[in-house]
């Protein structure tokens, strides 16, 4: 349940609700300034903060920064954020293994084998196979251990691996209200 959500009718048009699911007499609504996909509202921050200060500022609103399931949900975050965001993916803990904030680990969702190979597609591939995440030192000596949607310079369709003191906006997630 997260503030900022309208009960106050059902506006298909303009910004107020920016998507409605109708499943009978159920309707899902997302609050003002967010997006429904699939079952969630999604929001995009214009706020930049770090990583831990999104990751406390999402679990305050009683959302969570964004986990990513499937190659659809992808798609439609990198269409909607055009310029990096964090997402809810550290390897804070043990470096080299990602975490989703769930606590689940990036392989753990679903079949691990088939889990490996999809989430291997998410990761920015280099020619000269630096791929991400490549915990970067030369910026921040802990390394990179947070992940967002492209970086400064490359588009929001891949993940880097960031250090986490960067500041950049970020993607909350919450379940829609159901009406
Ligand atoms: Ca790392
Ligand atoms: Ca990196």
């Amino acid at each position: 349940i997260v503030s900022g959500f309208t009960n106050s009718g059902v506006r298909v048009s303009g910004v107020a609700v920016s998507g409605v699911i109708v499943s009978g007499v159920t309707r899902a609504l997302c609050g003002e300034g967010w997006r429904l996909f699939g079952v969630k509202c999604y929001y995009f921050s214009t706020d930049k903060l770090n990583w831990i200060m999104s990751r406390a500022y999402c679990a305050e609103t009683g959302g969570h920064l964004v986990i990513i399931t499937s190659r659809d949900e992808q798609d439609f975050l990198s269409s909607h954020a055009h310029e990096t965001h964090w997402i809810g993916l550290n390897d804070l803990e043990t470096e080299g293994k990602w975490m989703w904030v769930n606590n689940q680990t990036l392989t753990e969702t679903g079949n691990i084998l088939v889990s490996r190979l999809f989430y291997k597609l998410f990761w920015y591939k280099r020619t000269d196979e630096q791929h991400e995440p490549d915990n970067w030192r030369q910026e921040d000596e802990s390394g990179e251990n947070c992940a967002a949607l492209g970086n400064e310079s490359l588009g929001t369709d891949v993940w880097f691996d960031a250090s986490c003191l960067k500041k950049k906006k970020y993607i909350l997630v919450a379940l829609p209200a159901v009406m």
